[in-house]
């Protein structure tokens, strides 16, 4: 008879989920004893880490990601980073070790003595298996459950004498068997009043969001725009966390403002919105005014039904994106619209000294191989990165859209290990870097080679933005003096540079990226935000 262990690996296996990520304690090590060669275990120091690195790692893979987490604690600490996965709706499998069976009820040492309600609003489902012999399903639906829209993460406590049970070879084989797919297309009659809609539309605009990269839907947003003349915007960066449509494509406008009566006005003149795989909206701050310009209306197309029900205006399908946008194509008057005309490129950034966001951002978009990928969380210059980077590739570019700081720099090392063959750079605010500091670690230990940038203005520049904007004066605890990322780095054993001016940094960034390995550039930057 198999183990309940065997059984687990072979249905992990049956996934291609051959990559666990996690930080151990005693109650996960019956879990991890005899681990398979074919499988990889990867070590993060901080829960929160394990997280963020599986988080990106799905995303940037395709498949469903796996951290392993240690019970009651590992679980408090690692809340911020799924509260992060579900909003990326990364498709996480989140398992955690628990007490022994018969020593839960006492409550001995280390019991999660209410595991399932520990992550509960958080996640997809939350569950601990009733007898041993039930982990191989319980993980069987799990991944099914993640993997299925809306994507996101699950829960599954796993008490740690489950593992040397015997499993029911029966049961394990149709359990590894099982496939559910779920890309659903809209219905035909729904398409074919929605391209009524687009065709009699006078000037109708498309927002693209991040599901569709998600989706695999970039070709068919962009061949709907080019066949229906659609200028797009992209959804608010705040919940972008993923592009749906090439940023350098002569259609595209711009990133739409994160708030409700600005976006609102930076759809003016249009008649009709057709929004693609994101919510309407991911707004933050709270600028009030009207959602739409005066007589607009606006259709959703999004596989997650809350972001349908919750919207607070237009209609919404519920389909998956890339059918849908595919079967419009099919369905529209093409070229019945001409195209819009293209947005002016921006002129070069301003110069300062120190040298502010854009410039950083000029230099990065020179130097960043045409198949590089960037995993972003630098606040106060992420509006000024994708204006100058101008993403165009699927795949290519990662951000919090839960906006809890960690996910970057852990990201940045799961998307790597899911990319190997494309070069990874990580943006971060010299303060967000904290959060996840200790993935430097495991950056250096298992050789991973993101190159990390770091942009260092010796503060919380957003939050002093945040405070302008909410009319707060005199609130502490927003400077960061003599923070040394790079000295921190290297002492986890990242080789590390400090810079400062275009050229030392365009050098840095060029030799980083050319290193082959795991390293880091911290520039000084002028505080404020880099909009452009
Ligand atoms: C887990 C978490 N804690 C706190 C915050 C609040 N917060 C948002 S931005 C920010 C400052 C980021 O500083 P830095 O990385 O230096 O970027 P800058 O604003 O200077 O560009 C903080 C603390 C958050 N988003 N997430």
């Amino acid at each position: 008879m198999p183990s309940v262990r065997e059984a687990a690996f072979d249905l992990l296996r049956a996934h291609g989920m051959t990559t666990m990520f996690g930080n151990p304690g005693s109650t996960e090590l019956p879990m991890l004893a005899d681990f398979p060669d074919d499988f990889r275990y990867v070590l993060a120091l901080h829960e929160a880490v394990a997280v963020g690195m599986a988080d990106g790692f799905a995303q940037a893979s395709g498949t469903v990601g796996h951290v392993n987490l240690h019970t009651a604690p590992g679980v408090g600490n690692a809340m911020g980073a799924i509260f992060n996965a579900q909003a990326n709706k990364a498709p996480l499998l989140v398992t955690a070790g628990q007490q022994v069976r018969a020593q839960m009820t006492y409550q001995a040492n280390l019991t999660n003595r209410d595991a399932t309600r520990m992550p509960h609003p958080l996640v997809k489902w939350s569950y601990e298996p009733p007898r041993a012999e039930d982990v191989p399903a319980a993980l069987g639906r799990g991944i099914h459950l993640a993997s299925l829209p809306p994507q996101g993460p699950v829960f599954l406590s796993l008490p740690m004498d489950d593992w040397t049970a015997e499993a029911d070879p029966g049961d394990t084989a149709r359990t590894v068997a099982r496939r559910v797919s779920g890309a659903a297309g809209a219905d035909p009659a729904t398409v074919a009043a929605l391209a009524a809609r687009l065709d009699a539309a006078s000037n109708p605009v498309m927002v693209a969001g991040g599901d569709l990269d998600a989706c695999g839907a970039w070709d068919a947003a962009v061949a709907l725009a080019e066949a229906a003349g659609l200028p797009v915007w992209a959804t608010p960066a705040p919940g972008g966390g993923r592009i749906g449509f090439p940023e350098g494509h002569p259609h595209f406008r711009g990133v739409l403002p994160p708030a409700i009566g600005p976006a609102g006005q930076a759809l003016e003149g249009h008649d009709l919105v057709l929004v693609a795989g994101s919510s309407v909206f991911p707004y933050y701050p709270y600028i009030p005014g009207p959602p739409l310009p005066e007589g607009a209306e606006l259709v959703a197309i999004t596989r997650d039904p809350d972001e349908a029900a919750r919207a607070p205006v237009g209609d919404a399908i519920v389909a998956d994106p890339r059918l849908t946008l595919q079967a419009l194509v099919d369905a529209v008057a093409a070229g019945a619209r001409p195209a819009p005309e293209p947005q002016p490129a921006p002129g070069p950034p301003a110069e300062s000294d120190p040298i502010g966001g854009s410039q950083v951002h000029t230099v990065l978009a020179d130097v960043l191989p045409e198949d590089g990928i960037v995993v972003v969380e630098s606040p106060s210059s992420t509006a000024a990165l994708r204006t100058r980077l101008r993403i165009s590739a699927p795949g290519s570019y990662y951000f919090s859209a839960g906006g809890g700081l960690g996910f970057g720099l852990a990201a940045g090392i799961g998307v790597q290990l899911a990319q190997p063959d494309r070069p990874v750079v990580c943006v971060l605010g010299e303060g967000s870097a904290q959060y996840a500091v200790t993935g430097f670690w495991t950056a250096a230990a298992y050789d991973v080679p993101v190159t990390f940038l770091v942009l260092n203005n010796s503060e919380y520049s957003i939050l002093k933005w945040f405070a302008g904007m909410e009319q707060v004066e005199g609130a502490p605890g927003l400077d960061l003096a003599a923070l040394d990322t790079a000295a921190v780095a290297a002492a986890y054993g990242v080789p590390s540079r400090r810079v400062d001016g275009t050229e030392e940094l365009r050098e840095a960034l060029t030799a980083g990226l050319g290193s082959g390995g795991p390293n880091l550039v911290e520039v000084g930057v002028a505080p404020g935000m880099a909009l452009f």
